[in-house]
């Protein structure tokens, strides 16, 4: 009897845990044309680029999103990405004004921009996807996907809920 419930508990614990990881994964397919804006890129968190000075960029928001550690990448095979990540609003004015991430390049070569970075509950943060040079134009993937650790912590809360419920139906 434990054990049936217990295995149901496995069950359903995964079965939320991953309906949960698919609702907080992010695929932005998008494209940057002369039609899109453009802004000065920042190089550091506190510089901006003497280079990227008039680079495409495209927004994509993120609300509601659960808390915790989140990969991120923007790859493409027509120019060179660069991420960038914003705690609140993107002003293309003031750049520099709540950036929280950027990076141009991974280790593994130009074409994939990234880092991993650690959502709090609570902010809407705007996600930048533009390239490292004011030539840079073509399509792109932006991704946002939760942490192995980030996994486990929802399924942490699922758990407890779980062992609530079940303490609640005891009672009764
Ligand atoms: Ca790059």
């Amino acid at each position: 009897m434990k054990l049936h419930a217990l295995a149901l508990a496995v069950l359903g614990f995964s079965f939320l845990s991953a309906a949960q990881a698919q609702s907080d994964s992010y695929t932005f397919s998008g494209s940057l044309t002369t039609a899109d804006a453009v802004f000065n890129r920042p190089v550091s968190l506190t510089t901006l680029s003497g280079l990227g000075t008039a680079v495409r960029y495209d927004l994509a928001s993120l609300l509601g999103i659960t808390p915790g550690n989140y990969t991120f990448r923007m790859l493409s095979t027509s120019f060179d990405p660069f991420l960038l990540l914003y705690a609140g609003a993107f002003d293309p004015a003031a750049p520099l004004t709540n950036l929280v991430a950027l990076n141009d390049d991974l280790a593994s070569g130009i074409t994939t921009a990234g880092f991993t970075f650690n959502l709090l509950a609570g902010v809407n943060y705007t996600v930048v996807s533009t390239a490292f040079s004011n030539a840079g134009l073509g399509s792109y993937i932006t991704t946002v996907v939760p942490e192995p650790g980030t996994y486990a912590l929802m399924g942490l809360g699922l758990a407890l809920l779980g062992v609530a419920v079940r303490r609640r139906t005891a009672q009764v």
